[in-house]
């Protein structure tokens, strides 16, 4: 009895460690990690791709930059964070070491960093200060560290690989809690000609037991992966599964477009994150500063990433002086009091369920509750839900949420407008909903909308649903 006791506590020990570290399945269906479903929450946050590059204007710096150019004098880790809060992003990601090996940090394991700059004379720590700013400030502090290094002596070799181990585990024991680790795929020749072989399983698996908390980003996993191209936007369809067996990060990735959308019967729950930067470049130049996306684009994005159910990833490159630019300022405040605005009035008065069988009717508060935790299973075919409008309001934009903790389920629905006389004015149908799906269409005079899923894995849980009047200009394009 005793041992039984003892392995029950085992057990329950087990699967909430585990459940808080990995996807897992739940009968034959992945379902979300605790770190994972907190970061379908989150849904919109920050890239900041900061370093030698800010001051040569180059895209991907060849490793041979002298150290004497990184010196951004007005460097303050607070005017982002700032900013990024009044701009509504959830934490900043910072490329603590990009493609030229330079490192923000004084790692013991590179002489390519911040301590060879004249920067603060070479005493200064910019993930500290970022790190420190970010706790202070309600963000969450997510690093991007490159594998492929142009500069390390040892890149191309075996030993390489404990090199990147190494700085892995400064950064995560002198600056952590890191919520998001961001490995890029790009894997080219370092100073001595070669390409590394990476040992991704050994990175993967320091990094899991250094913080089983973060969420790790590559190309494929294991906790989020690449949408497959850098403009903001996932599939249509987006499934939150994907086949990763036999698949690597860079040139061994699925295809772009399986990445756009995920797999249907995936194996692991690793949902999409949509990289994309307010401006052309991943990093700050002048010469760009006229060419910074306006809030309506931002507002654009929002609808083909958050609203196809993935998280946006938006880079707002900090300035040569060490500060966001006030070019890139006023587009990001401007996005987010679109977004405050445009979603504030939600015109669903009511929501209830019928079951077409029984012609059984019954209201369901909790998909007005604004939880996204709270729900309704909906069955195919026999369930209708139905949605009453405020009146005399006309319509078009519909938000509606899938409960995804015990997975992700609908795989086609339909959405049948009517106005104050029944009359039927339009049939919207749809694939997959997922965290959030946003649909938006020309203004209607909608009294009522009747929502079925058509198809789905299991039961359906919606967990929101809402209807909005946003301005007519920003419809999805
Ligand atoms: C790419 C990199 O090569 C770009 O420079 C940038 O960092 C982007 C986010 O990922 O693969």
């Amino acid at each position: 009895m005793r041992n039984y006791l003892a392995l029950c506590v085992l057990l329950v020990l087990f699967f909430k460690k585990s459940n808080s570290q990995l996807s897992t399945v739940l009968g034959n269906e992945p379902i979300p990690s605790k770190s994972q479903l907190q970061w379908h929450q989150l849904e919109y946050y920050w890239f900041a791709h900061f370093g030698p590059n800010t001051f040569t204007g180059e895209e991907w710096g060849s490793g041979k930059e002298p150290t004497s150019l990184f010196n951004p004098i007005s460097f303050d880790a607070r005017q982002w964070c700032q900013l990024a809060k009044k701009a509504g992003a959830k934490g900043i990601i910072i490329t603590a070491k990009h493609h030229d090996g330079f490192c923000l940090w004084p790692s013991q394991y590179s002489t390519h960093t911040i301590r060879e700059s004249p920067w603060k004379n070479g005493q200064g720590d910019i993930l500290k200060e970022l790190s420190i700013a970010c706790k202070e400030l309600g963000l969450l502090f997510g690093v991007y560290l490159s594998p492929w290094d142009r500069n390390h002596p040892a890149y191309g070799t075996a030993s390489y690989n404990q090199v990147f181990i190494n700085m892995l585990t400064e950064i995560f024991q002198q600056y952590g809690p890191i919520w998001e680790l961001w490995w890029d795929g790009a894997n080219g020749e370092g100073p001595n000609g070669k390409r590394q072989v990476y040992d991704w399983k050994l990175f993967r698996n320091t990094v899991k037991k250094l913080s089983p908390q973060t969420v790790i980003f590559s190309d494929v996993g294991p906790d989020i992966r690449w949408v497959g191209n850098e403009k903001g936007f996932a599939g249509i369809t987006n499934w939150n599964l994907l086949n990763t067996d036999g698949f690597e990060p860079g040139e061994k990735a699925p295809s772009t477009d399986t990445l756009q959308t995920g797999n249907k019967f995936g194996k692991y729950w690793i949902p999409a994150e949509c990289d994309v930067s307010i401006r052309p470049g991943w990093f700050w130049r002048a010469s760009e500063n006229n060419k910074v996306k306006t809030a309506e684009e931002l507002f654009q994005l929002y609808l083909k990433s958050v609203g196809r159910g993935a998280n946006l990833l938006l880079n707002v490159p900090p300035n040569d002086k060490g500060v966001i630019s006030p070019f890139d300022s006023v587009s990001l405040t401007g996005f987010n009091n679109l977004l405050k605005e445009n979603f504030k009035n939600n015109l669903a008065t009511n929501v209830s369920i019928q079951n077409t069988l029984t012609q059984k009717l019954k209201t369901i508060h909790t998909l007005t509750d604004n939880k996204s935790e709270s729900g309704c299973i909906v069955n195919s075919g026999c369930d209708h839900i139905y949605i009453t409008l405020k009146k005399n309001r006309s319509a078009n934009c519909i938000l509606i949420q899938e409960e995804i903790s015990n997975g992700q389920s609908c795989s086609q629905f339909d959405l049948s407008l009517y106005d104050e006389r029944n009359v039927l004015l339009k049939t919207i149908t749809g694939t997959t909903i997922g965290n959030k799906r946003i649909i938006t269409f020309p203004a209607l005079p909608v009294k009522k909308i009747i929502l079925r899923i058509l198809e789905q894995k299991k039961s359906t849980k919606i967990s929101e649903i809402k209807v909005f009047s946003i301005n007519e200009s920003l419809l999805e394009k």
